[in-house]
């Protein structure tokens, strides 16, 4: 009796997807280490705390591949690219990074509606309300840094964005959260 419910294609994807997130774990924390070397420990601590995040991501694939009766294939993560060579081209590079994972995950998603796999499709919807957040996080990074000043930005400024980002919330708002009263 088969019970592993995914298909093998389906099960592929999300065995691709799962090293992916394992991936993008290893770039922020790669990122972090970078951006803790330069001084800039609050931007460190959030990409750190993101780290975790994308590990969060990937054990929820894990779980749900495990829990439809498929097989996990745990690969080798991918090396994470070269260091940043500044902050402004480490957000670019993080905004890049969320772009290109959301693809892949709509790549999932399109996949799990040809097979008519709506088990897949339903779980591949956190993935994709996700990714909306994540973008909305990097585009966030992008916009700090430009009022800071961007190139030009002056120590102050890094200062206290720096200092700002040791708190920045790990999560972007959901515009469907949104109303009149708090935009
Ligand atoms: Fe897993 O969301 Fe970013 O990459």
């Amino acid at each position: 009796m088969n019970t592993n419910r995914l298909s093998k294609t389906i099960e592929a994807a999300l065995n691709v997807q799962m090293t992916k997130e394992a991936h993008a774990s290893q770039i922020y924390l790669s990122y972090g280490a970078w951006a803790d070397g330069q001084s800039y420990g609050g931007v460190a601590n959030f990409l750190f705390r993101h780290a975790q995040e994308e590990r969060n991501h990937m054990m929820k694939i894990l779980e749900y591949i495990l829990k439809r009766g498929g097989e996990v294939k745990v690969a080798a993560i991918p090396a994470p690219p070269a260091n940043p060579s500044s902050l402004n081209d480490c957000f670019q590079k993080i905004f890049q990074h969320e772009v290109d994972n959301t693809t892949s995950v709509y790549s999932v998603v399109k996949l799990s509606l040809t097979e008519e796999d709506w088990a897949t499709w339903n779980f591949m919807q956190w993935f994709v309300k996700e990714q909306t957040e994540e973008e909305t996080l990097a585009l966030d990074l992008l916009d700090k840094f430009k009022i800071a000043g961007g190139d030009k930005a002056d120590h102050e400024a890094l200062y206290n964005l720096d200092k700002d980002m040791a708190t920045k919330p790990d999560e972007a708002k959901d515009a469907r959260d949104a109303t009149a009263d708090k935009p």
